[in-house]
């Protein structure tokens, strides 16, 4: 039986002294390498008395440490629980809890705030750092660089990945080995990835994207990437040249299209761009193929269920449309209301089904229940359709959700706090278009009669309990907030309202 993710991921490079990780300093880790620091990690983790199946909360910055470890917690059979590093204490202190974890990892700058959290939790800490430093790696270095993998089973649990929800609590996603496997290997024949491929790897490895698509997809295919600490423009159009492929949100395509340096010679050594995680506008990808020949592929997936479809490595690469469902995953749209199956063509609920689709949200059967059908189909919350080819088109969101240069934000979440804020009787977060992150929020606050609510005051409280990628980037003041016949509010309104606040239409 062994343990088919470590097996399949990485024992299969055991011993290869093949180019792994390109790092920005310019050294290469070779796969050999990498596979003895993560035993390392593995029995330094065997140490700590953790029982198969516990969760280790992670929020570390990018390096090849940190990779290792999510290598380490596999070997051992530990659940893999990456966390977003903006993450202040107090959402922290909530996925520590909720989760159980029994191990916190994270940098020594943290390590002060956290410990009082992880001691009421009987969680042990461990730091490590992003240049690699830290109590981690001091214990792994005296360790040997082998390790005997747990056996596992391809439905063991091998990651949680937290996601908010429309009512601001963050539901923790449980992912199987097989969920991340049967992705993993699918991508790798779909998109045509090799041992000779060089993935230029600009993304955060705490989501789904950067860890369970490029990471995983590489690792199944025997490649390297060129592994970043976090998207500068300067290093992507320095190291491209280098590249055979790039995984990026929107955000990345429109800041390489708005510099002039970015042009079609850096871009011939490429086979394949590769976008997802919000939407790419249709003017984006038309430009794109008009400055370097390539026309961007684009897939539609999410942390409950890794990738759903994808326009086709060889056929058509429908600007505006996610492409086609991935082999294995089932699609259908249905009416919202009833979850009936609606007619080719018309707009609906995207609800999917396959070996991706997880197991459920840690400890929260109703939540899974209200998501999750019994036979197997996931309500994503994406609207959209399918046309006569079959290819899919996401046209909304059944769900408040605002998508922030390609993290998911709750408005519920910020309004919870912004309710709470003296002289405010209510509030409503809407996203609005932005010409960098494509969606930001904007608050919009209905002062107490008489008050006039102080927002600095206000933004000074949200920057406390929240990542700064989720603050909005303006408050506004209305004397009431539209409402239709039923009382709710109309945030359609308001976005139409806001909608040019930061673009010029
Ligand atoms: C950083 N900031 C953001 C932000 N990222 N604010 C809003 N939205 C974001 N996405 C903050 C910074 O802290 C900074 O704060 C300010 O905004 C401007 O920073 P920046 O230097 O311009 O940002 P940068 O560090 O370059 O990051 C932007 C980015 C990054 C787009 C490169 O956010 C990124 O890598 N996003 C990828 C997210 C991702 O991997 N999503 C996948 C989820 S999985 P200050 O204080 O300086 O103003 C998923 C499933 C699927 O969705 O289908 O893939
Ligand atoms: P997350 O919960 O962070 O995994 O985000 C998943 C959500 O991102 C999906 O439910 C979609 O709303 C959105 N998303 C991902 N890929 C795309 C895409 N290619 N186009 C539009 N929306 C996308």
């Amino acid at each position: 039986m062994g343990n088919p993710l470590y097996d399949r991921l990485f024992g299969i490079h055991a011993g290869k002294d093949t180019p792994f990780l390109h790092l920005h300093d310019g050294r290469t880790l070779t796969h050999a390498t990498f596979l003895d620091m993560a035993a390392q990690i593995a029995n330094a983790l065997s140490g700590f008395e953790l029982e198969p199946g516990e969760r280790v909360a992670v929020q570390v910055e990018k390096s090849p440490e940190a990779l290792a470890l999510y290598a380490a917690c596999t070997q051992t059979g530990l659940i893999f629980l990456p966390l977003n590093t903006g993450y202040t204490s107090a959402e922290l202190q909530y996925f520590i809890e909720n989760s159980g974890a029994k191990l916190v990892v994270c940098d020594d700058a943290k390590a002060q705030g956290l410990a009082p959290i992880a001691a009421a939790q009987n969680a042990r800490l461990e730091t490590l750092n992003a240049d690699g430093t830290g109590s981690l790696t001091r214990r792994a270095m005296g360790m040997l660089p082998a390790f005997e993998p747990v056996r596992r089973s391809e439905d063991d649990l091998a990651a949680f990945l937290y996601t908010s929800g429309t009512t601001g609590r963050s539901k923790g996603a449980m992912l199987t080995q097989a969920n991340l496997l049967s992705n993993a290997e699918m991508l790798v024949q779909q998109w045509r990835f090799t041992r000779d491929d060089v993935l230029l790897h600009a993304l955060p490895i705490f989501h789904t994207h950067g860890l369970f698509v490029a990471t995983n997809v590489i690792l199944a295919s025997g490649g390297a990437m060129i592994f970043l600490p976090k998207f500068d423009l300067d290093d992507m159009l320095r190291l491209m040249p280098q590249a055979t492929s790039m995984m990026g949100v929107p955000t990345f395509y429109t800041r390489l299209l708005g510099d002039d340096r970015f042009t079609g010679d850096l871009t011939r050594h490429m086979r394949l761009f590769i976008s997802g995680s919000a939407p790419l506008l249709a003017e984006s990808h038309e430009r794109f193929e008009v400055r370097t020949g390539h026309r961007i592929l684009e897939r539609y997936g999410m942390t409950e269920t890794n990738m759903n479809t994808s326009n086709p490595y060889d056929g058509e690469r429908r600007a505006g449309t996610v492409g086609l469902p991935l082999p294995g995953v089932e699609l259908k749209v249905t009416n919202p209301e009833s979850g009936e199956a609606l007619p080719e063509g018309e707009i609906g609920m995207i609800e999917v089904r396959g070996p991706n689709v997880f197991q459920g949200y840690w400890q929260m059967p109703e939540k899974t229940a209200a998501e999750l059908r019994q036979d197997g189909f996931f309500i994503t919350g994406d609207l959209g359709c399918v046309d006569e080819d079959g290819y899919v088109h996401i046209v909304g969101r059944g769900k408040d959700l605002i998508i922030s240069g390609g993290y998911n934000i709750y408005p519920k979440e910020i309004e919870l706090i912004l309710d709470d804020q003296p002289g405010v009787l209510e509030s409503a977060v809407i996203g609005v278009p932005h010409p960098d992150f494509g969606e930001t929020p904007v608050g919009i606050l209905v002062p107490e009669p008489g008050q006039t609510p102080d927002l600095d005051a206000i933004l000074a409280k949200v920057q406390e309990a929240l990542a700064r990628f989720k603050h909005p980037r303006k408050l506004i003041i209305l004397d009431e907030l539209p409402r239709n016949t039923m009382g709710k509010v109309q945030k359609n309104a308001l976005r139409e309202d806001y909608k040019g606040l930061f673009t010029k239409d």
